[in-house]
């Protein structure tokens, strides 16, 4: 079983699929998986990490929960929870202390958010509490001999909110409500773990996203050990207004860094549009990690990063990608010129 994350088994993490069962296909095959028997097998014995984020955006989410789930149900994968999948739980679940009311508003923006799935559920409205159940189950991190795995960042303080069973975190099934409140550590803990961090920018200072709304916190670069300005401190998905990133400084001083020598952990989660790479600034490589990037079924490649590729406009839900761990000993503080643009990410 890959759920004793003692195995020497090789494993390969897969980033944010957003219900692209397809791509996640192709991408299985590209790895080595073949159906056999009406189940998944990989001739050399790999396993697999979803880094969550499975559903949302795209055509097929049942799909690919059903896929990955039975992966996980055999013994060869583990799957990790993303924002959406606690972003889904919440939605459906009737709140307690008012009725008639979610622990996640069934607001405009929320449904809309939703809706791939939602659309699917009207056809299948008996697959709901199955789904909703299983993800309930999903530990929020993992720990393996060497390497660490969270959906977006990797937080001891947060962590420290979550009890601990063996290798991995989870939200225990009375707290459910608590992580929905803001102003319980639970809340806290899964905002800074399966959302990240993020900064207030300075002085009413913005950017819009893609849906034109103004931003006034940008996402910290938490895996980045020393950054000296908001450029190299934060992620804007677009030029903020009204500021120079490049030139103003970043107070350090409550950065929540990853240590150094802590064990390499790998996350999801983050994406820009093409040609800004969120992570965008020097990333070590790791001897034995092997990348590789799933085609659509079309062909048409899911990214390139050859120097001077064209990209096209890269969302998490059209780059199913994954990295390869084969259990070799990390060596340290090696970077690579530029790294892929992709759901997928790695820091020390
Ligand atoms: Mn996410």
């Amino acid at each position: 079983m890959v759920n004793d994350f003692d195995s020497d088994r090789p494993l390969a993490f897969i980033g944010d699929i957003h219900g692209q069962a397809k791509t996640l296909l192709a991408l299985l095959d590209q790895l080595g998986w073949t159906e056999r028997d009406g189940r998944l097998r990989h001739d050399r014995g790999e396993a697999l990490v979803f880094v969550g984020d499975l559903i949302d955006r795209g055509p097929e989410n049942l799909r690919t929960v059903e896929i990955v789930r039975s992966l996980v149900e055999q013994g060869d994968a583990i799957c990790l929870m993303g924002n959406h999948e606690f972003n889904a739980v919440l939605f459906h679940t009737e709140d307690p202390d008012q009725p008639d009311q979610h622990l996640r508003e069934q607001s405009e923006k929320n449904i809309l958010q939703h809706e791939a799935v939602l659309k699917e559920l009207d056809r299948r409205p008996g697959d709901k509490d199955d789904m909703l159940d299983w993800f309930k189950t999903l530990p929020v991190a993992v720990e393996g001999p060497g390497w660490r795995c969270v959906h977006a960042c990797w937080h001891a303080g947060s962590l420290d909110v979550l009890p601990r069973q063996g290798s991995a975190w989870h939200l225990p099934a009375g707290r459910w409500v608590a992580a929905a409140r803001d102003g319980e550590p639970e809340y806290a803990a899964i905002e800074a773990l399966l959302k990240g961090p993020e900064h207030k920018l300075p002085d009413g200072a913005h950017f819009l996203d893609k849906e034109g709304t103004p931003r006034h916190h940008a996402r910290i670069r938490w895996w980045e050990p020393e950054p000296a300005t908001l450029e190299e401190a934060l992620i804007f998905q677009y030029r903020p207004e009204r500021i120079d990133p490049t030139t103003l400084p970043y107070d350090a001083s409550r950065h929540p860094a990853y240590p150094a020598d802590a064990p390499p952990v790998f996350f999801g989660h983050y994406w820009n549009p093409p040609g800004r790479n969120p992570a965008g600034t020097p990333q070590r490589r790791v001897p034995g990690l092997q990348r590789r990037q799933g085609r659509r079924p079309g062909g048409l490649p899911d990214g390139d990063a050859r120097p001077g590729a064209k990209r096209k406009f890269h969302r998490p839900a059209d780059c199913a990608m994954s990295t390869r761990l084969n259990h070799e000993p990390p060596e340290r503080h090696v970077q690579t010129p530029q790294s892929k643009p992709g759901s997928l990410r790695y820091a020390h």
